[in-house]
């Protein structure tokens, strides 16, 4: 363990110029997780700067980002072409990959986005159970393992405790996560508000349980080679300071985000016999950094070989060429059905696929999301394709966003929409991040009817919309929900989320669909060749709209009807389509959808939407719809009144 001490040196020094150069930033954690890092990076991680997107290595998650110039630390001393000095001298400015929290991008080193703290710890559990998939999919004779870093704070947020919990329950063996025990964060000492017993906490939930000195190379050592042979997921639990190094500023959360001081820094570099200039690294020391992964050179190059696999596995599983059959079958389809259930006719198509995995947070029965044939993953059967998450909405969230991080299968969950709140979190990292999970939400509206306003989602599915990077799709039957499936399985750049209902719904879209040209929206009934007006409705609420335009046809007003089922792909289209689309004679636009009306003013006046503004309320679906107008004969006098 010759030269660790002036290893771990560049980092912490690294660090501290960079911030102190950008005049913001976070040293700290970086000077206080400099040891381990380095233990980790010489002697265990698996990696290669010259093919960082190599499928088989290790994955490293910080997800305490605010420690972010650590990772940017070690991806220039390790050799990461994307990351090299210019890089960390212009740490958090425009245009540079070094930006103030770690942002995804798997070919400079950085495996996912972190900076809400907890995230990466649900991340990386799902990284860890995408990773035993793959491995026992693809029949490998090894598996990958994923480190994550946490302090304190990521420790507290709930969603922590969700991802531990499953991590535990799951067994996963490959998972070790590395806490930086500082007892500082922002507001001062942990003592404040913190008096968990961390390790009695992961004792309990089936994790191995290690503690170490942050500072002591023996002690990191020992406990990473007991951490790699754990037959569970493991912590290592290390006492650390946070600001190691400084004198006046270690252990006090005064190191923890701002630059230390020139004078500071002068005190810092005389302390830990540091004598090279701002951002100078010794050729030697560099040169034993840059030498980090020969350690495993010879399992890269034979597991390189295997590569192949994933790519052969890939093309027998493609998920898109079920959709033909999935598309034939759902033209022909006559009964009245649930969207909900509608979708799980899909997802029993979908899972022919093996890339194709999903689950629900303890609401199989409900939200339909099972498919015949799939089998449960868990921790006997790590190759399993349906995931019971538990009643965990927010870890199931971050969980998936590592799942499709690691970029192998294609990951959907399910919840009731109105506790898309309690993922939001995680679907906001996701669509930063164009990773691609799917959702869906079921019980999307007060058509839910009994269960009441905390189950009856209102403001959910403008709250999704308003999410850059994120498609929202809201069917109206099951043809309108197999192309909404084809839709989401096809975007490759944010999140999708399927909004479902629970009641029946009539078959309406089957001769009026384009089924093999999906805009989001499309003429779903017509009464004239040029209409007075246009109704525009989603979901549950389009053949609502047509017993409107029905009635309206017999006071002598025409209209076309638009069915909406994606706003998002029919924002994605032409002007000329969506005024075409939407125009009529007398250019009045209606638009009928059970929640709030917020999203629809760019489309209409206020007072031509139909759609409720406040919570719902608890009886039955009728009489909710009714108690808000939502029926044909309100909503058409209405609308009489406005044109006539
Ligand atoms: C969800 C979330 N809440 C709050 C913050 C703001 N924040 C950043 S770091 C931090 C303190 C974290 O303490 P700790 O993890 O112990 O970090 P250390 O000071 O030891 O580096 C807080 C509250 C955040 N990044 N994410
Ligand atoms: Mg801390």
């Amino acid at each position: 363990m010759k030269n660790y001490r002036e290893l771990a040196n560049c980092i912490r020094f690294l660090s501290i110029d960079a911030v102190e150069k950008a005049k913001s930033g976070h040293p700290g954690m970086p000077m206080g997780m400099a040891d381990i890092a380095t233990v980790l990076f010489r002697d265990f991680i698996k990696f290669n700067p010259k093919d960082p997107e190599w499928q088989f290595r290790d994955r490293f998650v910080l997800s305490n980002g605010h420690g972010s110039m650590l990772l940017y630390s070690i991806l220039y001393l390790t050799g990461y072409k994307k990351i090299n000095l210019n890089q960390i001298k212009n740490f958090r400015q425009f245009g540079f990959k070094t930006a103030g929290h770690p942002e995804f991008e798997p070919e400079a080193g950085i495996e996912i986005t972190t900076g809400p703290l907890g995230q990466g710890i649900a991340n990386a559990v799902g990284m860890a159970i995408s990773l035993k998939n793959m491995s026992s999919k693809l029949k490998l004779k090894f598996c990958p393992k994923v480190y994550v870093f946490c302090g304190d704070g990521c420790l507290q947020e709930g969603i922590s405790q969700e991802a531990i919990s499953f991590a535990g329950h799951l067994n996963l063996n490959n998972l070790i996560l590395i806490y930086d025990n500082n007892q500082i964060s922002i507001d001062g000492s942990t003592d404040l508000s913190f008096s968990d017993n961390t390790n009695k906490r992961f004792e309990s939930v089936n994790w191995e349980v290690i503690s170490g000195q942050g500072h002591n190379y023996t002690s990191i050592k020992s406990s990473f080679n007991k951490a790699i042979k754990s037959k569970k997921p493991c912590l290592i639990n290390f006492k650390t300071i946070i600001g190691y190094g400084s004198p006046s500023k270690a252990a006090s959360a005064s190191s923890h985000g701002s630059p230390l001081g020139t004078e500071e820094i002068v005190k810092t570099r005389k302390k830990l016999n540091w004598n090279h200039s701002n951002f100078e690294i010794p050729p030697k020391l560099l040169k034993i950094w840059r030498s980090s992964h020969n350690k495993n050179i010879s399992f890269y190059k034979s597991s390189k070989k295997q590569e192949l696999k994933i790519k052969v596995f890939k093309s027998k599983n493609n998920i898109k060429k079920l959709f033909p059959k999935i598309k034939q079958e759902a033209k022909n389809f006559t009964s009245d059905q649930a969207t909900r259930k509608s979708s799980q006719m899909i997802i029993n198509y979908l899972s022919e696929s093996e890339l194709v995995i999903g689950g629900s947070a303890d609401l199989t029965g409900s939200n339909l999301t099972k498919g015949n044939s799939m089998k449960i993953l868990d921790k006997n059967n790590m190759e399993g394709q349906y995931i019971h998450f538990g009643v965990r909405e927010h870890g199931m969230a971050g969980i998936m966003n590592g799942i499709s991080a690691i970029n192998f299968s294609r990951v959907f969950s399910g919840t009731f929409l109105s506790f898309a709140d309690y993922m939001k979190p995680s679907i906001r990292l996701a669509a930063l991040m164009k990773l691609n999970p799917i959702m869906v939400f079921t019980h999307d509206s007060i058509g839910l009817g009994e269960d009441g306003p905390t189950h009856q989602p209102i403001e959910q599915i403008n709250m999704l919309r308003s999410i850059p990077n994120s498609n929202v799709f809201r069917p109206a039957d099951l043809l309108e929900t197999a192309l909404c499936w084809e839709a989401a399985i096809s975007i490759n750049d944010g999140p999708s989320f399927l909004c479902l209902s629970r009641q029946n719904l009539p078959q309406i879209s089957n001769k009026k669909i384009p089924i093999n040209n999906f805009k989001g929206a499309y003429i779903i009934e017509q009464n004239a060749i040029k209409n007075n007006i246009t109704i525009v409705a989603t979901g549950s609420e389009v053949s609502l709209a047509i017993e409107v335009s029905q009635k309206l046809k017999e006071k002598g007003i025409s209209s076309k009807v638009v069915s909406m089922p994606s706003t998002s792909i029919f924002e994605k289209q032409s002007n000329a389509f969506k005024n075409n689309l939407l125009k009529s004679s007398n250019k009045e636009i209606f638009v009928i959808e059970a929640g709030s009306t917020m999203y629809w003013n760019k489309l209409t006046n206020p007072e031509n939407i139909f759609g409720i503004d406040e919570f719902g309320l608890s009886a039955p679906a009728s009489q909710v719809y009714n108690y808000f107008g939502l029926n044909a004969k309100k909503i058409s006098t209405k609308i009489l009144k406005k044109v006539e």
